[in-house]
């Protein structure tokens, strides 16, 4: 293997032995190893402690157009469990030109009802947003290895030889470029956290792939501040962000009943005829369901102990939930709802998709409601994933 020797073999932040607090700190004494790694590198690996840096978003742009100058194909992640979380805005004008590879990651913690083909319009439609047409698709777990084999033969295959993996922060470039290396170098050599912005610099790796050389580039992700991911402490995550694939939750509710989800987020059904919600979220996230009238105050006094997520200073820093109202099957829009989501009507209904928290089914039944969420987080309507 081969790195550049000026940078983390595990972050990419530029090496130096001046300042312990800085980005890229290692001792003198092991700066001279064959693979340095940076010492908030060999925290996070070693002891699981994470000293979050600011890449800010001008950074992460300088950091990006340099990579993209010279050419070479991307793999460009998102993290399907966070489609509208995973978009960069300005990325379609950064790949203009490009060739590039559209990497699904996470799908291990998709129902296993959901077929991967399911997937693409919804997330192509996504992609053309942002003008981004990708030459082909794949639908991979970087986690479980589900779906890489097929990548690393298109690799493998394709005279390409420089390739640049780029997508927004925790979507999993480092883990799935990691298990690659491990496929055709027996070592994984990029940190990896479950906190976004691990990666702080571009990381080089040159490989042999079945006796021709690759250079592989892993990137920073760019942080914005505004997904789930972002704004929970890493206590919270650990309940938000499934670790494993989701599990249905099926409520038969009335009109005038109310979902807490944790006390991250909450679904009202105001009106309409009795008919089943099935909610996908964590597995380790308690859903509990209550009377509309008394949810406020039931939010307020159970936040602690039933709910549990978010914890009493990630409340503080997200302040109050914000409103969605949200209209589902035939059901007509009062005028107070104007601006409302609308779910897909007919028998196939919709999923009100909560970026990073997961989504809500519906079936086409005529229905109002509300979704409560965080300031700032995105709620979308897509057909029906299962
Ligand atoms: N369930 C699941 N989790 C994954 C998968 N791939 C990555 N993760 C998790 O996602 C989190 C982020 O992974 P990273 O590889 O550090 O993500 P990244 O895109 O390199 O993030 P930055 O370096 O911050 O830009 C870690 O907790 C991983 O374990 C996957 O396929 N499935
Ligand atoms: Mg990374
Ligand atoms: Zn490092
Ligand atoms: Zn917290």
């Amino acid at each position: 293997m081969s790195v550049n020797l000026r940078v983390c073999t595990g972050c990419g932040a530029p090496l130096q032995s001046e300042s312990p607090d800085l980005p890229g700190f290692i001792p003198e004494t092991a700066a001279a190893r064959d693979e340095p790694v940076c010492q908030r590198c060999f925290r996070i690996r070693h002891y699981g402690e994470f000293s979050p840096i600011h890449v800010s978003e001008t950074e992460y742009e300088q950091e990006v157009r340099r990579v993209l100058a010279d050419p070479g194909h991307v793999l460009y992640v998102v993290d399907v469990f966070d489609l509208p979380g995973s978009r960069i805005p300005q990325m379609g004008r950064w790949l203009r030109g490009k060739s590039v590879w559209f990497i699904a990651n996470k799908i291990d913690l998709l129902p296993a009802e959901v077929r991967p083909d399911k997937l693409w319009p919804w997330l192509d439609s996504e992609m053309a947003k942002e003008g981004i047409t990708p030459e082909r698709h794949f639908a991979i777990s970087a986690e479980t290895g589900q779906g890489v084999a097929e990548l690393e033969r298109a690799i493998a295959e394709s005279p390409e030889q420089r390739w640049v993996v780029l997508g927004m922060a925790n979507v999993g470039k480092s883990t799935l470029l990691n298990r690659l290396f491990h496929r055709w170098m027996g070592t994984s050599p990029l940190t990896i956290s479950r906190q976004p912005g691990t990666t702080l610099g571009a990381v080089a790796v040159k490989v042999a792939v079945e006796g021709a050389t690759r250079t592989v580039i892993d990137t920073p992700g760019l942080v914005q501040g505004r997904r789930i991911v972002d704004l929970l402490c890493p206590r919270c995550l650990k309940a938000v962000v499934p670790r494993s694939r989701l599990r249905p939750r099926v409520y038969q509710l009335q009109p005038g009943q109310t979902l807490w989800l944790g006390g991250v987020a909450r679904f009202d059904f105001v009106d309409g005829p009795w008919q089943p919600f099935v909610v996908y979220v964590s597995n380790d996230l308690v859903v509990h369901r209550t009377k509309l009238e008394k949810a406020t105050e039931f939010g307020a006094r159970h936040a602690d102990d039933l709910l549990r997520v978010p914890c009493a200073t990630c409340r503080q820093r997200l302040g109050d939930l914000v409103m969605h109202p949200l209209i589902g099957g035939a059901a007509r829009a009062p005028r107070s709802m104007q601006g409302a989501l609308r779910l897909p009507a007919g028998t196939r209904g919709g999923d009100v998709v909560v970026a990073g928290l997961g989504w809500i089914a519906q079936f086409g039944r005529p229905f109002t409601g509300r979704l409560w969420l965080p300031g700032g987080m995105e709620v979308q309507t897509r057909p029906r994933l299962i």
